[in-house]
């Protein structure tokens, strides 16, 4: 029997490299609340991606919450239905209002034109996504941002290690957000982080993630939990240490793919630009039907019965969803792009354990 494929599937470090940092943690009895494995993780991570202040979190969605608290955004704010759903969800829960705009079906992210068409008196902010890891127009809605005065979070949860033009993407906007879910390029098994540019920014994420405590008497901002404890900062420190080989094994994988799914008509792979440094997270195709003589979903339960479980990231439409589906900017008239992208969708297996054969194997049960 052929072994099931997943869409991804977490890169773990070696159990024997493991235990000695589990022994450490027994025997310090420091296991969470800013231990110093959690202390030494945002020092390496802070030099690997090149970014100035780097909080750990418990989750990227906490993180996003906890992100907008330290903004203080209030009022509109501007995002994309084209995401997990976690990046509309945080809003919510800091009781902002998710204004959805549509998206440019180049590179799957919040199309710069449409989200200064949608800006009123009442916007205070903008949360594009870096969805698959390709960068948002960073440099258009750092204009909008100052023309308008807006604050911008990027959720970067796919975008760790992603450079343009030489500098990492996570020092655009006011705060970038990270997730190291297994999932992940970069994973703690659970995890995430806040990125800022300021000593004073990255004081205040730290004390809205244990609760907004100064020291053992003071509480000053109505924080979270949402703290990184010692063995998921030991996960990340060994799997700090393979980054780089699991990116260039990526990056080999989606060679093989674009080589060998080139010719067959009606499938598209999302494009690279040229300026940029992938981390090559994800492995998005989009399937136009009528070239393709069969449908996205056909394809899609098709390699299911092959055992080859891909997933159709991101459909259906965040703002599909009965939370938001009511909101003025979720009509479907708004969102042409989206609809259409989150229609044509499959993102393929990609991980470093995936061997050359199955992608192979993968790409016959495709071109078939
Ligand atoms: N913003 C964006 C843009 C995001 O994509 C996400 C998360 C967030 C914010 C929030 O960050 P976190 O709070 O999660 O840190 C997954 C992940 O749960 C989620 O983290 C991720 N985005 C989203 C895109 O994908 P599911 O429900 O599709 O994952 P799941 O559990 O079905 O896993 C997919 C496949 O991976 C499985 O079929 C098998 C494999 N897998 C998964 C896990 C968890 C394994 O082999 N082992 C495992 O332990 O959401």
């Amino acid at each position: 029997m052929r072994e099931k494929v997943y869409v991804t599937r977490p890169s773990l470090p070696g159990l024997e490299e493991v235990l000695p940092y589990l022994e450490r943690i027994w025997t310090s009895r420091t296991v969470t609340n800013n231990g110093p494995l959690v202390i030494e993780l945002e020092r390496q991570l802070a030099e690997y991606l090149e970014v100035p202040y780097i909080s750990l979190f418990n989750n990227g969605t906490i993180a996003l919450v906890a992100a907008l608290q330290a903004l203080d955004v209030q009022g509109e704010v501007i995002t994309t239905p084209y995401s997990f759903v976690a990046s509309t969800h945080a809003l919510w829960w800091h009781r902002a209002e998710p204004v959805f705009v549509d998206i440019d079906p180049f590179t799957n992210n919040l199309d710069p034109q449409k989200i200064q068409d949608a800006i009123t008196s009442r916007t205070t902010a903008i949360l594009p996504v870096h969805v698959y890891g390709q960068p948002c127009d960073v440099y258009q809605i750092e204009q909008l941002s100052k023309t308008y005065d807006l604050k911008i979070i990027y959720d970067a949860a796919h975008a760790f290690g992603v450079k343009q033009r030489g500098t990492s993407i996570l020092t655009h906007g006011d705060l970038s957000i990270l997730s190291f879910h297994a999932t992940k390029v970069f994973n703690t098994i659970e995890g995430g982080a806040i990125v800022s540019s300021s000593k004073e920014l990255k004081e205040k994420i730290d004390r809205l993630r244990n609760f907004g405590f100064v020291d053992e008497t003071t509480v000053v901002l109505p924080g979270i939990n949402g703290k990184m404890n010692e063995i998921q900062a030991s996960i990340g420190l060994l799997n700090l240490k393979s980054i780089d080989e699991e990116i260039q094994r990526r990056k080999e994988i989606y060679q093989l793919y674009q080589t060998l799914l080139q010719g067959v008509v009606g499938l598209r792979i999302m494009p690279l630009m040229e300026d940029v440094e992938y981390n090559y997270s994800y492995l998005p195709i989009f399937i136009e039907e009528d070239e393709f003589g069969a449908s996205r979903d056909d394809l899609y339960y098709r390699l299911k019965n092959y055992e080859i479980y891909c997933r159709r990231y991101f459909y259906p439409l965040i703002s599909t969803f009965a939370p938001y589906s009511s909101l003025p900017s979720s009509k479907r008239g708004n969102l042409k792009n989206a609809y259409k992208v989150a229609q044509q969708v499959i993102c393929l297996p990609i991980y470093p354990e995936l061997s050359n054969q199955m992608i192979e194997y993968i790409c016959k049960c495709i071109s078939e």
